[in-house]
């Protein structure tokens, strides 16, 4: 490990003061920069797979801001499309697959294809880390098992009533789909790691929507098993979950799984999160996006809010989820002059 990357000092489980900054969806539509490049790309999964075009894109808010981390530029629905599963993107819309409700279509999910579909992802991680500044870390992630069941049967952003159902009135065929992403998530992670990722997020954006039985079964096991795996393939990289809309499960979530950090939404009190989260367990968050938009006083005031909280535990500063598109550059600016400062 590089002494300079605060990133990884505080994911090995240091307080570092100011903490380490970066923010979920730093790259995208709020830079000026990433639509020009998105521009060039023409669509968007092109400009994931184009290994030139998603580095860039990867670097640009680091060059920006002096973030420290850059987090790989991918998406999780990816990790689905590269086993097989028709993907595409609308525009001002998010993933749209075509519903899977079936058993044949859970092993139509070819891990064979995995490799093959990734080169280009893993390419963009090498080009990165050839360019990235000394104090920032990359981080490679990949979707929560849960969360891109939600994306694969329902078949794109909503209520995911679909997967709800599935998962009470056919547990079984929702856990071979689980069984079946958890086991090429430990690979595609693993791979990442190889290439080069030096911490890897779990982005559990829908686990919020199960009870806590189902919670248990389809969220924590789930992860539980990437993490053991990964501690066998990619040993010393550090794993962060973001178990998005957990609530009071937050606390089995950070205990059960081994993870090394959790990324706490922006409903989530800082120093209750501390209180329930083992004290090992480095913090990260949870500033919401929606007073990053509005700027001023307030995102000072919040910003300064969640970082005393957290002074003294292992803690990330980033928002409680991503930028939102519509987001002066000049704010984000502001929050990296703030927390450097603190
Ligand atoms: O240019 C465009 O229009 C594409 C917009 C876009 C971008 C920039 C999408 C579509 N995905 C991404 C990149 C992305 N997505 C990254 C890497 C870059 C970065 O963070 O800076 C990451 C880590 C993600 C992760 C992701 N994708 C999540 C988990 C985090 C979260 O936001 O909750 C989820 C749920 C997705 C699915 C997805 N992809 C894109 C959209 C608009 C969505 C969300 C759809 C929905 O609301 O359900």
């Amino acid at each position: 490990m590089e002494a300079g990357k605060t990133l990884l000092r505080v994911l090995s489980g240091n307080a570092v003061w100011p903490p380490p900054l970066w923010l979920m969806r730093q790259a995208g539509r709020y830079l000026p920069e990433y639509r020009a490049l998105r521009e060039r790309a023409g669509d968007f999964l092109t400009l994931c797979t184009t290994p030139e075009l998603a580095a860039e894109a990867t670097l640009q808010p680091v060059r920006r801001f002096g973030l420290d981390a850059a987090i790989l530029f991918s998406d999780i629905p990816l990790l689905p499309w590269a086993l097989g599963r028709p993907l595409a993107y609308e525009e001002g819309k998010g993933p749209v697959f075509p519903p899977l409700r079936s058993a044949g279509e859970v092993a139509a999910l070819d891990p064979a294809r995995l490799r093959g579909a990734m080169a280009p992802v893993l390419e963009t991680i090498r080009a990165v880390r050839r360019e990235l500044p000394a104090s920032a870390a990359l981080i490679g992630f990949g979707g929560g098992p849960f969360t891109l069941a939600c994306y694969l049967v329902d078949g794109g952003a909503g209520e995911f009533l679909a997967t709800r159902r599935m998962a009470r009135e056919e547990p079984a065929l929702l856990g071979a789909l689980i069984d079946r992403l958890t086991e090429t998530t430990v690979a595609w992670l693993a791979a990442q790691a190889e290439a080069g990722a030096e911490a890897l997020m779990l982005f559990d954006s829908w686990a919020g929507l199960l009870p806590p039985a189902l919670f248990r079964r389809f969220v924590i096991a789930p992860t539980a098993r990437i993490v053991s795996a990964l501690r066998e393939l990619a040993p010393g990289v550090p794993l962060i979950g973001f178990p998005r809309l957990a609530g009071l499960m937050l606390g089995p979530y950070a205990s059960l799984t081994g993870l090394d950090a959790v990324g706490l939404d922006t409903v989530a009190e800082p120093e209750i999160a501390a209180a329930v989260v083992p004290a090992k367990v480095a913090l990260q968050g949870n500033l919401d996006p929606l007073a990053l938009l509005a700027g001023g006083s307030a995102l000072a005031e919040e910003a300064r809010t969640i970082a005393l909280a957290l002074r003294g535990r292992p803690h990330i500063f980033n928002l409680g989820h991503g930028v939102l598109p519509e987001t002066p550059p000049a704010h984000v600016a502001e929050l990296a002059r703030l927390v450097r400062s603190l």
